[in-house]
Formats: C-alpha cells, structure tokens, sequence
C-alpha cells in the first residue's frame, strides 16, 4: 500500500534544479552511510540539488568525532558551506537536524548561517510497540502491524521508512513486539525467527537505532520446557544463560529485553515467592556478559481488586512494590515507570516512584498511542502533557528535582508506547504523527517547547502556508485541555467505556475489579487519598505531600484525584464542582466544534487527500466530544439535583 514519507517529504523550497554540490563523508560506518543517503534526500527535494564527492575543499564535510557523546553533534553553516560533526548517531542526528533548520528558515541552501552544538537530554530514547505477531496491535489505532503479520516477520521499504522517521527526531531504541508477549511472540527469542529478526535489526542499527525485545517470564516453561520459571531455580538461571548466548550469537548488538511481569495476567517473579529484583536480576544477570539491559516495568498491581474495598488503593501499588526494592538492582537493569500512578489518563499527578527511588535507573514511559485520549480519532497533541510532567519538581533532592534531571544520565530516559500502523499516513490522525514526531524530539532535547515542536512538524510536513499552519498550530496546542474538558473532571479519569476505553461511560469501572473508582454519590465525587483516606499523599516528599493533602494549595486539574469534594464546593475559580463540570463540558465540546470550523477553513489549501482524511476526523470528534459532554453532564445533574446556573440543555 503506498503511504505517506509524515514529515521526511521535503516539499520544494525552491528550484536550484541542476546545481551540485561537492561532500567529503568522512562519518563512519553504517550510520555514517544513512548520513550520506538522509543528506541527498533531502536536498534533491528541498532544491534538486545533487550530490558529488570531493575531497578537503568540499562543500559539505560530515566526520565522525569521538570527542562528541553518543548521539552529540556540532552543526556549522554559513555560506553555502556546512560541517556536520557528530558522535555515533549524532553525525545523522546533524544531517537531520541541518535539513530540518532549512525548511524551518524556509531558505535557500547558500543562505542558512548557523553555529548549534547539541547533547541529547536523554539517554535511553525508545518506542515501545504493542504490536503481535499476528498482526493486530494492541491499543493500536492506525491500522495493522508493519512488523509482523500471520506470525511472520515483515522486512521492507516500510521497515526502512519507519527507521528514517524515528532516527529523524533522535529515537535510539525500539521495541519491536507488546509487552504481553504471548502465542508464538513467545519464540521470537528461538530459531524460528531469528534471520528475519536480524534484517530488521541491521535496518535499525544504520539508523543509530537498538533493536529490543519483549520476553515473556515463563519462557523457561513454555519455550524451554522446563517445570518453573523460579527466578532462584539453578535450572531456569542457566537456562536463560544459555538462551541469552544464543540470542546475541544470532542478534549481535540486541539492546535487550522489556518485561511486563506479574502484571494483568502476565508471569513474574510474585508467583514463586519472589520479588521484583530477584525477577529482574535473574534475567539481568543472563544478558550482561553481551551488554544486554533489562528494562523492567512497574506496572504491577492487583487488578482483581473488590470495589467494596475503600482501603487498598491501585495509585498506591506502583511505588509499594517497588520502594522497598531501591538500590537493589543490578546497573544494568532500568526501571520503566509510567508517567502517573494509574494508567495513561487525560490527567494524572506524577508517579511518586520518580522521585523516591535513589539508587535505581529509571525511565518514564508515556504513551502515544491515544488510548485513553481519544484514539487517533480525536486530535490530541500529547506534547504540552509531556513537557508539564518533565517540568514537575518532585522536591526530594536540594537544588531542584524535576523529572527531567531525574531520569536524564546513563541508562535512563524516556519511553512512548507508539502510535504507528500500517495505515497510509501511519497514525491514523494526519495530525496524530505530530505526537511521534515530538516524542523523539523532546526525549532528545527535553528544552524544547511544545510550541517549537509544533512549528518545526508543521512546516516540515505541509510546506510553508501561514494559514494552514497558524490554524493547525491553534488546534493543535489547545487539543489536549479541549480534551480535558469533555473528559472525566478534574484528574478523577476512567469514565469510559470498559475495554474499548472510547467513549464516555461514567460508570463503566466504577463496579469493576480495576481499582478505578470515582466515588460520586447525591453528595458529591472524589477519592480522599490524604492521610485519612488511603494515604497516597504519603508517597510524595514531604513537601510535596503537603500540597496535595491542603486543599487550598491542591493544583486544581488533580483536585479530585486527591480529594473527595461535594458538589457545591467552591473552587479556587470562582464556580462550584459541579458548574465547573457543567462549565468545562460545554466549554469542551464547542471547542471542538471550532476545530472543526477552523479545518473546514483549511479547504483547498492542503492536499486533498490530507484534507479530506481529516475533515472526516473532525466531524466525528465534534459529534463524539458533545456527546461525552451530554453524557456526563447530564449524569451529575441526575444525580446532584442541582441546576446548571446557566440554563444550558441537559438531559435530565
Ligand atoms: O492500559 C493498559 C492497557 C493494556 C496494556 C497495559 C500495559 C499492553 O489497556 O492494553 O497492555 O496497560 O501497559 O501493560
């Protein structure tokens, strides 16, 4: 199926059709070569021009210099002549980067003058796919898998594509298959797969890009036919050595393994008697004579839960496991934690586990893939929520301890669960890949603002038209807090609809085994998660903690995450609970109907097909954004009894 280059189209800027310019490639390896070939692209579409070698008097030079970190590059340009530098991936990182600076000053080649030295904020950078070796994608919503399919392994042009796209905005890692790794993505690590797995592995590695697998615990078992998969066992230890041996003889240079253990289903350490780190340890230590890391996630908690239990508390369960662990994990295992301690909502207060550990690598996991945040199908841009979460100090360290110091160093960084298919535009959402794009680029430069992010994605991929841009720019930095608003209230989540998550469904968990409970009543809403509720509060640093347990300093979005309130209480605003909800609803869903008069404007000034694919989008997202405001409005208006002070339409 054809699909689209997102933003590696290089629309023309202007015609120097004819002209060459002379390059001295002086990058090595693989890498090197990608540098080359990404250069030659982009300026045969930016301007037809050719590339020629030539020698020390070039026009371009690109150099390996060991000097510069992984991933580092320095970048000059002035006059037509430009050095690109860089260390590793970074000399491919400054070829992307010159490219992108061009088509953000929108000139010609002769007329760029730029000095800029860059490090990457993060070192670990990594997409997590969900994807199965059937071919579906779990949580995924922009078509099926371009990895696998029928349990084979899909190795082409797309791979390649997929590889560029990522490297283009610093990607380093990926995970190629989900997390619940099950059926035949079992033997991933076996025979049967391995030839297939190491094209795509070298595809990867031209673009600075470390392949990862996901293992299921129980290989032992299943794989290995072995009786246990106890972490302690002497059999299942040298079993995973020798796997391990086998595995890097066949995939030289795999980064390693993510593992979701004991967790909804899948087997882990817990069910033997072991811990977390005995869990994680066993396998690190198999890996580490290959330079293979565990990524270990932390989305451990009980999901059969009782809903008539107000004492245990799911938010809780993340930094209850693995606290009392810190410091007993190997080097080289990282602990993947999700950005809060639930799961992916609209709005969740940082997970407590970022500033308590001290003595463990760690990694915040977000996710692109919209599945709590309308799917690809409501536009969303996810990276204002990103860079707010790396702005958030957790106050446990003097002189500042925001995320973004706390995972920044060796073996940390950021993972996104992804948001990619095998539709034609890969995301579903035309605008959906502007959350792919930003997830590298603020993963690598954790500086950046969600509003440069933006810009630089929005002329990369449509060209340079003020009014497409300024109006995709408007909807794009607001799509988040519109979101918010037809949402769940303020931080309380999970009002959707159980299994699909789409689609509003304010009771749909509230009876369930998941630990995700409102609480409403005639009264009033909230779960008390201070000191006299379930004492989450505690987890945070003690200054921290006194914020969210006083009522008067709660960040108002989060204030029902923390507290339960009743309807009348007055907010820091000026309105009451329950106006608020009124309000932002309303509020919501005309917002989104905007959008969709905004890109109605937009006719025939982008490309058809683009236009057309999302104008689609668009009515549905107005459509489906009222009908999440009169759900939920007209929920609490039934149950509270109390009116809507500014007579709007509710279905009581
Ligand atoms: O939010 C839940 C998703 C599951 C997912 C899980 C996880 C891969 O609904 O589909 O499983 O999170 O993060 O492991």
């Amino acid at each position: 199926m054809e699909y689209t280059k997102c933003w590696l189209e290089y629309p023309r800027i202007r015609s120097e059709e004819g002209r060459t310019l002379t390059l001295q490639n002086l990058a090595e390896g693989s890498v090197g070569q990608s540098a080359e070939k990404e250069l030659a692209l982009g300026l045969r579409g930016l301007y037809g021009i050719g590339l020629t070698e030539g020698g020390p008097e070039a026009a371009v030079t690109l150099k390996t210099d060991g000097a510069l970190p992984d991933g580092g590059y320095v970048l000059h340009a002035a006059k037509g002549s430009v050095t690109v530098r860089g260390g590793g991936a970074g000399v491919l990182y400054g070829v992307f980067a010159l490219l992108r600076h061009l088509q953000t000053a929108w000139c010609g080649w002769d007329e760029l003058t730029l000095e800029e030295e860059k490090r990457p904020s993060n070192d670990l950078r990594l997409l997590n796919h969900w994807d199965n070796l059937e071919g579906d994608i779990e949580r995924g919503y922009s078509g099926r898998s371009f990895f696998f399919r029928d349990n084979q392994i899909l190795v082409g042009q797309r791979t390649v594509d997929y590889a560029r796209m990522a490297a283009s905005c610093g990607v380093n890692g990926v995970v190629l298959n989900n997390v619940n790794v099950r059926a035949a993505a079992v033997e991933l690590i076996s025979d049967r797969y391995y030839a297939p797995l190491r094209r795509i592995q070298e595809i990867l590695a031209a673009y600075g890009i470390r392949m990862y697998l996901s293992v299921n615990f129980a290989a032992p078992i299943s794989l290995g036919g072995l009786g246990t998969a106890d972490p302690l066992d002497g059999s299942v230890q040298s079993w995973w050595r020798e796997k391990a041996d086998e595995i890097w003889r066949n995939l030289p240079g795999l980064g390693g393994f993510l593992v979701k253990a004991d967790s909804e289903g899948q087997p882990g350490p817990h069910s033997y008697g072991r811990d977390q780190a005995d869990g994680a340890n066993m396998l690190a230590d198999a890996i580490a004579p290959h330079g293979g890391r565990v990524i270990w996630r932390c989305f451990v908690y009980n999901c059969q839960q009782d809903w008539r239990d107000r004492v245990t508390d799911r938010a809780r369960a993340g930094f209850d496991n693995f606290m009392p662990l810190d410091g007993k994990f190997r080097d080289n295992v990282t602990l993947q934690i999700k950005n809060g301690p639930m799961d992916f909502q609209v709005r969740e207060p940082v997970s407590p586990l970022f500033g308590g550990l001290k003595h463990t690598n760690r990694i915040l996991e977000v996710q692109i893939a919209q599945e709590y945040t309308g799917q690809q199908r409501h536009v969303c841009y996810l990276i204002p929520w990103f860079k707010e979460i790396l702005e958030t100090d957790l106050m446990c360290r003097e002189g500042g301890s925001r995320v973004s110091s706390l995972i920044a160093g060796p073996n940390q960084g950021m993972a996104a669960v992804a948001n990619t298919g095998d539709d034609p535009n890969w995301t579903g959402h035309d605008l959906a890949a502007a959350n792919l794009y930003g997830f590298g680029r603020l993963s690598y430069d954790t500086s950046l603002t969600p509003e440069a992010i933006a810009r630089e994605w929005l002329r990369q991929t449509y060209g340079r038209s003020p009014e497409v841009e300024e109006t995709l720019l408007k909807i794009l930095l607001s799509s988040w807090h519109t979101y918010e608003k037809y949402n769940a209230p303020l931080g309380i989540g999970w009002m959707v609809v159980p299994e699909t998550h789409y689609g509003p469904s304010v009771d749909g968990y509230e009876y369930s085994r998941w630990g995700t409970y409102h609480r409403a009543d005639r009264n009033g809403l909230g779960v008390d998660r201070t000191a006299r509720g379930t004492g989450y509060c505690g987890q945070y640093a003690p200054a921290l903690a006194a914020i969210y347990a006083d009522l008067e300093t709660c960040p108002e979005e989060l204030v029902l995450f923390f507290h339960h309130l009743p309807y009348t209480y007055m907010l820091k605003s000026g309105v009451t609970v329950i106006q608020h909800i009124y309000d932002t609803h309303f509020e919501g869903a005309s917002e989104a109907e905007a959008f969709l008069r905004m890109v109605e404007g937009l006719e025939g000034k982008l490309p058809e097909d683009v236009y057309r694919r999302m104008h689609a989008r668009f009515v549905h997202q107005a459509r489906h954004a009222r009908e999440w405001c009169d759900v939920i409005n007209s929920y609490f208006l039934r149950l509270s009894g109390i009116q809507d002070d500014k007579g709007r339409p509710i279905y009581a």
